[in-house]
């Protein structure tokens, strides 16, 4: 069931770095010497034979993109390249079942052995955002997304949360900003 959730062109073993200039070479479908987050897309492909969604691309572009292009250069794939497969291995890690998906009882393992202590009924909502239609699995794409974004909401609730008290209270407008800057891509 792993195939899909790979490297469209990878071939062989991703550490090697003339394979990493290959894959940029073949994700580079213009020839501009750049990656767009389109092409990036294009490149990557969920369990469910979907290419991955726009968010997922737009932040892992975002996260390298060094210069500030809006696209990746071959001197920041190679980092890209490191970070998708440390998600591909991590999500194999979680996917204990190895069905392709993350379903509810691995992700809340997943969240468990990461740190995190939330509740079923959350563990629920994920779940159920992720997959509208039949409310049972997370997709790779997903999962990176949900990670990225929980990790983000988590360490700017810290900063408030200095007494670690798992509560803060806080103004509209300061709420509204921290919403804004975690969901930006
Ligand atoms: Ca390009
Ligand atoms: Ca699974």
């Amino acid at each position: 069931m792993y195939e899909n959730a790979q490297f469209k062109y990878a071939t062989e073993a991703p550490t090697v770095s003339s394979q990493v200039a290959q894959w940029f070479q073949s994700v580079d479908r213009d020839r501009s010497g750049e990656i767009s987050w389109q092409e990036l897309q294009s490149a990557l492909v969920n369990a469910e034979g979907r290419n991955f969604n726009e968010v997922a691309c737009r932040l892992m572009i975002g996260m390298f993109d060094k210069d500030k292009t809006g696209t990746i250069n071959a001197n920041e794939f190679q980092q890209l390249y490191n970070y998708i497969n440390e998600w591909l291995t991590t999500f194999r890690m979680y996917d204990k079942d190895q069905s392709g998906n993350i379903e509810e009882a691995e992700l809340t393992q997943a969240f468990q052995q990461m740190g995190y202590r939330f509740t079923p009924e959350f563990m629920t909502f994920l779940i159920q955002r992720s997959d509208l239609k039949d409310h049972k699995k997370m997709s790779i794409d997903q999962f990176i997304v949900t990670c990225i974004q929980i990790q983000r909401f988590t360490e700017a609730f810290r900063t408030k949360d200095t007494e670690r008290a798992g509560v803060i209270t806080i103004g509209f407008e300061e709420y509204l900003g921290i919403a804004l800057n975690c969901s930006t891509v």
